[in-house]
């Protein structure tokens, strides 16, 4: 085992020599001390390096024309990991003693033709060239780095895994050492930082695995792992063990491209042998438990950012190999059940099963999977080309939450493909014989073949996970009959929610040509609108009355002047209405930087007016908006407890500009001068829950910090309307806090329906949003945060405060908020805005 120097590059001195210092003994196979092979050892790493050398020169020379790029950006490190397999080569125990003669010697003499060859050979522009290898039996572990100065960085593209395979292979083919055989070279670009850097050798450990579990941990377990950690765990094993490293606890920063862990089947950061990469944090319901193919293993710790997180507590233990390549088998039992080697721990790379189920004859098999793991990067789920369950010449991969399957005849087969890289959780199948002419007694038959309880069938919800159960339902009283033979509540009609899923349900609920369509769908005679009198529930038939300039109703836009303005939401639609301009004011500039959609996290900047409220040591309780440079909007019941330190403005921070609950880069923190509750604020009906609150200091103005328009007390935010509510509240009902700001749509729910949902405990100054299927919605944590739409005139309004709902996510429990239109003119009465 050995492994070698570094050389810095830069002014051509030799900087130092590293040994490792771990002295321990691992492997107990055969001896034979060989002076040759010390010397095939040396030479073929010179060869490596050598050929690495000339295919670097000979592609540089052709790009160096272009070379001339600015000096202001710094080196780029290109590393390269892989193996190379040797045949014809005895092993010598000494090299793995790193304190041993030979260890010495042979670590010397390839420092020493190596580095000649660089000292004469050497191109100009790479600034620094490293070569370091570890022999694990006939197997030779390298890594090369390659600093590529600012004016070369031009030939950076063509630093490709494919150029340095193809001159390795290449050159090895020419190979002219008979006593040594290179039979298999590996390449793959490798983050720089998983190789080396200055300081790995401060948090390195070469660990021996034995068939009991031993421990190891992440640095400064479990008060927090340093910034700037480039940890290596290399772990063996005697031969014919592999190796299982188990994490009982791991809790790494959510952001991988910060920290992670990444796990190698290999003894080099070898991205084609990569078994995983995590961060984040992981329930001790569901530790990360990895096994290796062969009896070597690397883990890697990466951390780059400030956030302290515990790190991890690590369990190795040394496994027989047959426990990792044994599985498949014929089974004949009616029932049982099959999983993935090693479930519930990952499986092994690099594994091949097959069962085949034969189950007697006129029965047939049904395989009801309870987990199916199979993700890896830059696979097509279509095509399942790495790895794989094969059923009846169907590959499946990637996740799937319900996978039912059922055989043509007696006899199915079941095949498990795992390649060299990324594994993961795997598969449980239960499998069963069934009687095709009785396949589910006293129980309801889905389609897949599966049973489910009878009662399930025709309730609204697709329990089989193939809707067949949900299909020729005969409604009920109290349930609308969908096109394609679904049964939704009534209530589900015309809310401008497609919940058949063929849109039955939202037809038929327009308005004929001679009749006026109100914001709820209501469809009245035409002459109702602008009549000055409000027929509409929510006012609409009056708020577009265009044609009576002057007349103020409740639904016109007053202007600063007094004037009135009866156009549907006239405020920030860039045309001037008032006189004095003033449905022009106070409207935020729209955001500058670009959304990206798609997914539950928002990016920075994407909610610019979104306000984190800390109370105290308890970080992030609720959210609030941003009116203007002074002032924030937020909800009552976040002040009004039962705690009076709630109402004390010294006991808050607000943090503008955030996006992450852990990274302050931008974010403008301010104190709160004043907090104004709402006076008519009812802490039994949530009635009134607003609550304005001053800074101390005024907000500076950002890309990422910017104030939301309020509507006009005559603004309409129509029924089905789709608008957005953002917050770091739970993830789901009782669950933790987000550290990433969480965005999700939701869709205005008309007030009647509302209404009958909440068991008639809305108010005026409240709406519903969400969906009364249920799914999405705010949640604990997220209260005070906005509900904003977006609407035609390029602007995004407030529409609601978050205030309370009937836990979250529920089915017809949508989310409730304060209606800011209703409250309006209080929040002009107290702010001026
Ligand atoms: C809360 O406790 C809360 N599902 C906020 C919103 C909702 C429920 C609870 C709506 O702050």
């Amino acid at each position: 085992f050995c492994s070698f120097f570094s050389k810095q590059g830069h002014n051509g001195h030799h900087e130092r020599i590293d040994f490792l210092s771990n002295k321990e003994k691992v492997s107990k196979r055969k001896t034979g001390l060989l002076v040759g092979v010390l010397l095939a050892f040396l030479v073929l790493a010179a060869v490596a390096a050598f050929l690495i050398w000339l295919f670097v020169c000979e592609f540089i020379n052709s790009f160096k024309h272009k070379a001339t790029l600015s000096a202001q950006r710094g080196p780029q490190s290109q590393v390269f990991s892989g193996h190379l397999k040797l045949a014809g080569v005895s092993y010598d125990q000494n090299l793995e003693d790193t304190e041993s003669k030979e260890f010495k010697d042979l670590a010397s003499t390839i420092q020493e033709i190596v580095s000649l060859t660089l000292e004469i050979k050497k191109p100009s522009f790479i600034s620094l060239f490293l070569f370091s290898c570890i022999f694990e039996g006939v197997i030779a572990y390298y890594w090369s780095q390659f600093d590529i100065p600012p004016e070369d960085l031009d030939v950076l593209p063509e630093f490709s895994e494919e150029r340095v395979l193809e001159v390795l292979e290449s050159g090895l083919k020419a190979q002219r050492f008979s006593s040594i055989h290179i039979t298999e070279v590996t390449t793959s670009l490798t983050d720089p930082r998983m190789a080396r850097s200055p300081t790995a050798r401060d948090c390195f450990f070469r660990l021996e695995a034995t068939e009991n579990g031993q421990e190891f941990s992440s640095p400064g377990y479990p008060h927090g792992y340093p910034p700037k950690s480039r940890c290596q765990w290399q772990i063996r094993a005697s031969e014919d063990m592999a190796i299982s490293v188990s994490f009982p606890f791991f809790h790494i920063e959510d952001d991988c491209s910060d920290d992670f862990v990444f796990i190698y089947d290999s003894l080099s950061p070898d991205e084609s042998q990569a078994i995983t990469n995590k961060c984040g944090q992981r329930p001790p319901s569901n530790p990360l438990e990895v096994v290796s193919s062969g009896n070597i293993i690397l883990i890697n710790l990466i951390t780059d950012t400030d956030v302290q997180r515990p790190g991890f507590q690590a369990v190795y233990k040394a496994i027989p190999s047959s426990m990792v390549k044994t599985c498949g088998g014929v089974l004949i039992a009616t029932e049982g059940v099959i999983t993935s080697p090693l479930y519930p721990s990952f499986y092994p790379p690099a594994v091949d099963c097959k069962w085949s189920i034969k189950v007697p004859a006129g029965k047939k098999v049904r395989l009801k999977f309870t987990m199916f793991r199979m993700k890896e990067p830059g696979v097509d789920i279509r095509e399942c080309h790495k790895d794989y369950v094969e059923v009846m010449g169907t590959k499946y991969c990637g996740e799937m939450s319900s996978l039912s399957l059922t055989s043509s005849t007696n006899a199915v087969d079941l095949t498990f493909h795992s390649d060299e890289s990324y594994t993961d959780k795997g598969f449980s199948v239960q499998y069963s014989a069934f009687d095709p002419t009785n396949p589910c007694p006293d129980m309801f038959a889905c389609a897949s073949g599966i049973c489910i309880g009878k009662e399930m069938a025709c309730d609204g919800w697709n329990d089989c996970g193939d809707m067949s159960d949900e299909m020729d339902c005969k409604c009920e009283k109290d349930q609308f009959a969908c096109k394609n033979g679904l049964c939704k509540p009534k209530l589900w009609e015309c809310d401008r929610v497609n919940d058949c899923g063929d849109g039955s349900d939202e037809k038929g609920c327009g308005c004929e040509e001679n009749e006026w369509s109100c914001g709820n769908g209501v469809c009245l005679p035409q002459d109702v609108r602008c009549d000055n009198k409000k027929d509409c529930e929510d006012g609409s038939d009056e708020a577009s009355c265009i044609n009576s300039p002057g007349i103020c109703s409740a639904f016109s836009f007053k202007c600063n002047n007094n004037d009135c303005v009866n156009k549907v939401n006239a405020e920030c639609d860039r045309i001037k209405d008032c006189s004095d301009n003033s449905d022009e004011e106070y409207c935020s500039k729209p955001y500058k930087l670009s959304r990206i959609g798609g997914g539950q996290n928002a990016e920075l900047g994407e909610w610019p007016w979104q306000v984190s409220l800390h109370f105290m040591t308890y970080g992030h309780v609720c959210g609030a908006s941003i009116l203007s440079e002074r002032w924030l909007l937020s909800a009552s019941h976040c002040f009004v407890t039962s705690n009076p330190a709630n109402h004390v403005p010294s006991n808050w921070q607000t943090y503008s500009g955030m996006q992450n609950q852990y990274k302050y880069d931008g974010v403008q923190r301010l104190p709160l001068k004043r907090i104004i509750s709402h006076p008519d604020y009812n802490q039994m009906t949530f009635d009134y829950d607003i609550a304005l609150l001053e800074l101390s200091e005024p907000l500076e103005f950002t890309n990422t910090i910017q104030p939301i328009c309020l509507p006009s007390s005559s603004h309409v935010f129509p029924a089905g309307m789709a608008c957005w509510v953002t917050g770091w509240g739970a993830q789901r009902e009782g669950g933790q806090k987000a550290q990433l700001l969480q965005k999700a749509s939701v869709k205005i729910i008309n007030d009647s329906v509302c209404n009958v949902v909440t068991e008639g405990q809305v108010t005026s100054r409240m709406l519903c949003s969400g969906f009364l299927a249920g799914g999405v919605d705010a949640c604990q944590g997220d209260s005070g945060g906005p509900l904003v739409c977006f609407e035609e005139s390029g602007k995004w309004f407030q529409a609601g405060i978050v205030s309370w709902g009937e836990g979250c996510a529920r089915r017809n429990k949508p989310g409730v908020y304060s209606r800011v239109t209703k409250l309006r003119q209080w929040i002009k009465d107290e702010t001026g805005i």
